[in-house]
């Protein structure tokens, strides 16, 4: 085997030992005489003479490959080596309930999956928080704030198995949630899902890199919600636990100067580094470790490596010439791995059989020694050590490195192994080592029958297990859903200038903003609004909410705006409510979670508006948003700038007619394109008594535009029809058609109908779709029931269109999708008009003639539709000509 190191781990070489001796010689004893106070001085002095001396140097950024805390400023572990004794007997039986429980499950249904290896590598660093720090939600404190490393999920159901808190049906059911329902029990979802299990997990995390970003604008929205006299902070913590290879995901490490920019020192990551992901090792030819702490460290955080364990400190301790030290850097992580995988023999032969001095270090242990060296993410009072000093660093968030072994214990099956990320099959001598590893009291029949172990209620390990518990406040992870309501205002308060604009000109965009600044000037509600945008308030016209109530900064203002002396001048407070995130939608959705989780995760209600670019949500930041909707969310989500056709100029990557599509699937989002400000203020009005009051968990997504038009005032009886998703805006005696127009496209109906009346004498009805996905959502369900013989009842869109067989036109300013969603449900001749393809930039009018959506072509294909098989090829090309329209263009979606 090749052990040489790559170049760059070399250290450059020394050309005067003497010299250095006696620079490092002044060094300690400042240190020792003057402190270390003056020391960081000196230092800061020696770097800035070597600025000006031109030798642009700078620190490395990278410690040696060993802890960062040294042994002599460890604090005695709570209890002793009792204690440490204790809980790593509780450590290795939960590793054995949480292995039982994936090997049962696939012993049984060889396709269910789940993971042994990453629970088995974080057990320790996951039992020292339990047993130490993680504060639970009690009477005087709101709690610590967990987010867990979602494929360990069967580590935390095995502890809460032994707390009490899960049955052994529970675990039999790990990953059957159908069946445990129908057998009466709760099953066991796969990752942290609040959705599937609402009393026990509170944060969703099981698609990489969420539950970094969002535990740091959680960390984040506690200092705003403090900063805003809202909330007592009490000091708590989040904690985030992640793997290293889920590092790589751009958001686990997109806010990361947002943490430390905003001093964050409420927060703490943990890191698992075991140094391998899910195909091999995350950085096979480097150290994920060294370039973890160069990105957490440059970004501003403390940072804290966990590597070796307290048995490697008598080796440290002899280590003066630094060679183990530097063997141990040059060791790259895949051959870390491979030591991982092997014994104490291989490790003797291959690491410290690498030069003599080496080979000391190794005469010092027996091979079962060698074999036994702990990485300091498997030591405890190690752990302990990192934990404390992170809970007492101030002005900066922190995060710990810990090295572990991934599968650890699972012997020669699975530890270190290229492939233990998704092993979830054990033979029964691996079953039986990993029995004997752990020193559990299980017969080889227990073992062989996978057997769940709970310890005697009175024995040391469930008494210390409780005692700690309960020291700390009670169980976790617990999801408490408060149902604290907040009064909503009445919809005159706020937007009589909407249910009575009376032919006033607005876009709906002005119309909720409008809305939102009487809201935040409710005497109850107000405080509870989080008015949420990244970096585009101006675009959207809430410049005038900057002065109203400000923008957050957790500093306050220390400039003089320039526009300090206009009305609307740019204010930051620390106590400002807006929360403007800068050019990071991921960070504004981040936050918009946080604000609409409050109710659960502080039990204080809280109601967010993010207010962005339509386009630049669902495509772009889906997957938070579906993870939000896990967690129960409730608020609103405002896709401005919204409709291919409606936001003329901004072209291609700009113009959404997608974001309608996306939300429908979304089983809790309930989504409209109103078109009017009163059908706007109807919505708003509804959510929030439904979210606020009625204390559902449900969500909007409402669309609004930057198109100026005249405001009708809301007609009598419509409320209904808004909700449901379509009501009727122009009535006639006898419509020989029926146009159904959504959002931004319902004056092209309206005009089309005009167009239709006076060209052709052809009377047309119009209606008014605010949400074609509650309308399918209701035909879907209307029809099941039908089938199951559960009900009657006719779907919104049947009842209210069946009553004739004249066709109907649907157009939307999005993917026909979106109108073909009910298709099924409309009782006549359905043709459907929308914007597939990509977007351009030009006016509205040329768009919408582009997509063949404007008054002029869906007057035209009411027509075709009308008189299907009743004109000559000539006549419908006269027509086309009447109204100004090419019927040899192409397809604007293959344009
Ligand atoms: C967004 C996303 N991509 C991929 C996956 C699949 N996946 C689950 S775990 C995993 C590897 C995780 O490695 P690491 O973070 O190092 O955790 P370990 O199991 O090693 O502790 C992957 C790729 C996922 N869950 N989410």
């Amino acid at each position: 085997m090749d052990m040489t190191a790559p170049e760059h781990l070399l250290r450059p070489i020394d050309t005067d030992a003497q010299e250095t001796a006696e620079w490092i010689e002044a060094l300690t004893s400042v240190i020792a005489t003057a402190g270390p106070e003056r020391a960081r001085f000196l230092l800061s002095q020696l770097a800035s003479s070597a600025r000006a001396a031109g030798l642009n140097w700078r620190d490395a950024r990278i410690t040696p490959y060993i802890n960062t805390i040294r042994p002599q400023d460890e604090p005695p572990y709570p209890g002793g080596a009792d204690t440490i004794a204790i809980e790593e007997r509780l450590a290795g039986i939960l590793r054995w309930n949480a292995l039982a429980m994936v090997v049962r499950a696939n012993r049984a249904y060889g396709e269910l999956g789940g993971h042994i290896a990453s629970y088995a590598s974080a057990a320790d660093l996951f039992e020292v928080g339990f047993n130490h720090f993680f504060r639970a939600r009690s009477a005087d404190f709101a709690g610590d704030l967990i987010y867990f490393q979602p494929h360990s999920a069967p580590g935390i159901y095995a502890r809460a198995y032994l707390e009490g808190r899960l049955d052994d049906n529970n675990l039999a059911h790990y990953r059957q949630e159908i069946a445990a329902a129908a057998s009466g029990t709760q099953g066991l979802s796969s990752y942290p899902h609040p959705w599937l299990m609402p009393d026990f997990w509170q944060f969703p995390t099981g698609s990489m890199g969420i539950g970094p970003i969002s535990s740091i604008y959680q960390a984040r929205f506690i200092r705003y919600l403090e900063h805003r006299g809202l909330l007592a902070t009490q000091e708590r913590k989040v904690w985030g636990v992640f793997g290293d290879g889920e590092m790589d995901e751009p958001e686990s490490l997109a806010a990361l100067s947002l943490a430390a920019r905003e001093k964050l020192d409420n927060l703490v990551f943990v890191i698992n580094c075991n140094l391998q992901r899910l195909d091999g090792p995350v950085r096979g030819n480097g150290h994920i470790v060294d370039e973890l702490e160069t990105l957490f460290g440059g970004a501003g955080w403390h940072v804290i490596k966990l590597l070796w364990g307290s048995d490697w400190d008598p080796l440290f301790a002899r280590d003066t010439h630094g060679e183990l030290a530097d063997a141990l850097s040059r060791t790259v992580d895949g051959q870390l791995q491979t030591f991982a995988a092997n014994d104490g023999a291989f490790n003797r032969e291959h690491f410290f059989g690498q030069s003599p001095a080496l080979k000391a270090f190794g005469d010092l242990l027996t091979d079962e020694e060698i074999d036994r060296l702990k990485r300091g993410g498997h030591d405890l009072k190690k752990i302990y050590a990192a934990y404390h000093a992170a809970t007492q660093q101030r002005g900066r968030p922190v995060v710990i490195l810990a090295q572990t072994k991934k599968g650890f214990g699972m012997g020669k099956a699975g530890q270190g192994r290229m492939t233990t990320h998704q092993q979830k099959k054990l033979e029964l001598a691996d079953l039986i080592e990993f029995r004997d590893r752990f020193q559990l009291p299980l017969s080889d029949t227990q073992v062989e029958h996978l057997e769940f172990y709970r310890p005697p209620a009175d024995s040391p390990e469930m008494r210390h297990l409780h005692e700690r518990r309960a020291a700390l406040g009670g169980y976790m992870p617990q999801r408490i859903s408060s149902s604290k309501n907040l009064p909503v205002p009445s919809i005159e308060s706020y937007a009589a200038f909407a249910l009575e604009a009376d032919g006033k000109e607005m876009s709906s965009t002005m119309a909720l903003v409008r809305m939102m600044g009487g809201l935040l000037k409710d005497a109850h509600l107000g405080k509870h609004v989080v008015p949420i945008v990244a970096d585009e308030a101006r675009t959207f016209g809430m410049a005038n909410l900057f002065r109203q109530v400000g923008i957050y900064s957790a500093q306050g203002q220390l400039y003089q705006p320039e526009d300090i002396g206009s009305i609307l001048y740019y204010r930051e407070a620390k106590d400002g409510q807006i929360l403007e995130e800068g050019i990071s939608e991921a960070g504004a959705i981040s936050s918009w979670t946080a604000a609409a989780t409050s109710y659960a995760v502080h039990g204080l209600p809280m109601l967010p508006f993010y207010i962005y670019y339509s386009m630049f949500g669902f495509q772009r930041i889906g997957d938070l948003i579906w993870a939000a909707a896990d967690q129960r969310a409730r608020g609103f989500l405002i896709g401005a700038t919204s409709g291919r056709t409606t936001l003329g100029g901004e072209g291609l990557q700009h113009q959404d007619g997608s974001s309608h599509v996306v939300a429908a699937t979304i089983p809790n989002c309930i989504a409209y394109d109103p078109a009017y400000a009163y059908e706007l203020a109807v919505i708003v009005d509804d959510g929030m008594r439904r979210m606020l009051t009625q204390q559902e968990d449900v969500f909007y997504y409402i669309t609004v535009t930057n198109e100026n038009e005249a405001q009708p005032s809301m007609p009598p009886e419509s409320r209904e029809g808004i909700l449901r998703g379509l009501h009727r805006i122009q009535a006639c005696d006898t419509p020989q058609l029926r146009l159904l127009g959504a959002g931004p496209l319902l004056k092209e109906t309206i005009a089309a109908a005009a167009l239709l009346q006076e060209h052709f004498s052809i009377q047309a009805e119009v209606w008014s779709v605010t949400s074609f996905s509650e309308l399918a959502r209701d035909g879907i369900a209307c029809e099941r029931a039908r089938r199951l013989k559960q009900s009657e009842a006719l779907p919104w869109v049947t009842q209210q269109i069946g009553e004739s067989n004249a066709p109907v036109i649907a157009v939307s300013d999005y993917v026909r999708t979106v109108a073909e969603s009910v298709r099924a449900y409309v009782p006549a001749p359905y043709v459907t008009l929308g914007t597939d393809g990509f977007g351009r930039s030009d006016t509205r009018a040329a768009l919408r003639d582009f997509f063949e959506v404007d008054a002029r072509w869906i007057c035209y294909v009411a027509l075709s539709e009308l008189f299907a098989g009743q004109k000559t090829d000539a006549e419908w090309r006269a027509i086309a000509d009447q109204l100004g329209l090419d019927l040899d263009k192409a397809m604007p979606s293959n344009a």
